[in-house]
């Protein structure tokens, strides 16, 4: 250990005097050179806080969820009495939190005179304060919470009756994006749940790895995916729309982008898409798609991708049957375009690092056939 290069090379504690010497507090008439550093500090304290200002605040309009995946835009009768619930406990806690500061500050001024204002020096009366703030009220509020979340909101969330639904949907989770079945029908999707509006739906979620969070915040609570379970949820939209859903439990480096949308569309609109959902892939007309799909089935593609109707029927990664119809690419990562899609298939690795599909290799040209035949899968 004292061989160790790292000790060696130590440098000697300065003795404590020598420390005394260094730290002498500045004489009298150096006063106003410290009074201008301070200014000019402060200066530019104020100048940081001008420019810093626009960023925290667009900072804490992102994080507060304005936009399609907030807690507070409730689509659903569920998702609106959690966000009652939400709104009333941010209500009372800004009670509480300006309550303690305001007695905060009437403490500071009033530091001088003994004993409380109005209930004066009694030390009864005193000792009655501390059981009510400290143990009344908080005991009060903490099991009103309990029973109105725990018990209260809990049942009335809870997932739906077997065979209570117009239909159910199977979602499984995968490291890292969002598999779908529509049992019943030949329709397999990703990434891109459509149900029509106004409607129950059994969402039955399960997991085909680690543990993953199915949440759609404006539709349904939370439903975790484990390993080994069946969990169901209700998912419910009143309104026709696009909402965004996000993996809830951190499942691994590309959690972050396992991003999905919920599509509400009304009856008609639904029921057209599921029946060409559940088409096999047309047979693509270009020379150049044609060319795409036999380099798509001899090469490593089709050993992990299915598209239904072809020779590909490997469950690895995504169906992609129907690629060219869904909005984003790699679980909400990357939007669904010929120029992404090419970079996507070039370098997966460059989009979604550690993810599970590969980087192949292929030549522009490969690119270009691969791109003009998933193009075809509408
Ligand atoms: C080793 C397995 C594997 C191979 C080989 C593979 N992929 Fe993938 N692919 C995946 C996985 C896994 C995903 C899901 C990535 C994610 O979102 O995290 C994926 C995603 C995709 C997507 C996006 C799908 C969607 O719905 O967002 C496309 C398109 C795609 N692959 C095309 C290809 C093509 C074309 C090839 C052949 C050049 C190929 N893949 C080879 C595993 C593979
Ligand atoms: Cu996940």
């Amino acid at each position: 250990m004292a061989d160790c290069a790292w000790v060696r090379g130590a440098r000697q504690p300065t003795p404590l005097t020598a420390q005394r010497v260094d730290h002498v507090p500045p004489e009298p008439r150096d006063r106003p050179r410290f009074r201008r550093i301070a200014a000019v500090a402060a200066g530019a304290t104020r100048l940081r806080w001008r420019r810093a200002l626009p960023a925290a605040v667009a900072c804490g309009l992102l994080l507060s969820g304005c936009g399609k995946q907030s807690i507070v835009a409730p689509r659903s009768p569920e998702t609106h009495q959690i966000s009652v619930l939400w709104w009333w406990m941010l209500g009372i806690a800004t009670v509480v939190f300006l309550g303690a500061v305001a007695m905060l500050i009437m403490a500071w001024f009033r530091r001088e005179v003994p004993g409380l204002p109005i209930l004066g020096e009694r030390e009864d009366v005193a000792e009655g304060m501390v059981l009510l703030f400290g143990i009344g009220i908080p005991i009060t509020v903490l099991v009103a919470l309990f029973a109105v979340a725990n018990v209260w909101l809990i049942g009335k969330t809870s997932p739906p009756a077997q065979a209570s639904t117009a239909m159910t949907i199977d979602v499984i989770g995968h490291q890292w994006w969002w598999e779908v079945h529509y049992p019943g029908t030949s329709a397999v999707t990703a990434n891109e749940i459509h149900v029509p509006v106004n409607t129950r739906v059994n969402v039955v979620a399960t997991t085909a790895d680690v543990i993953h969070s199915f949440w759609v915040p404006q539709l349904a609570r939370k439903i975790d995916m484990i390993p080994g379970r069946e969990n169901r949820v209700l998912l419910y939209a009143s309104r026709p729309g696009t909402y965004r859903g996000q993996c809830a439990e951190f499942c691994g480096f590309q959690h972050a982008n396992m991003a999905l949308y919920v599509v509400a569309q009304p009856q008609d609109a639904f029921r057209a898409w599921l029946a060409s959902a559940s088409a096999p892939a047309r047979a693509p007309a270009s020379p150049q798609a044609q060319a795409g799909e036999r380099q798509f089935m001899s090469d490593q593609c089709s050993s992990c991708h299915t598209i239904a109707g072809t020779s590909a029927q490997a469950t690895v990664g995504p169906d992609l049957t129907h690629l060219a119809s869904r909005s984003t690419l790699a679980a909400g990562t990357i939007p669904n375009t010929p120029a992404e899609l090419a970079a996507w298939i070039a370098n997966p690795q460059a989009i979604k690092p550690g993810d599970r599909m590969p980087d192949l290799g292929l030549t522009r040209g490969q690119i270009d056939q691969l791109v003009a035949y998933l193009e075809t899968l509408r």
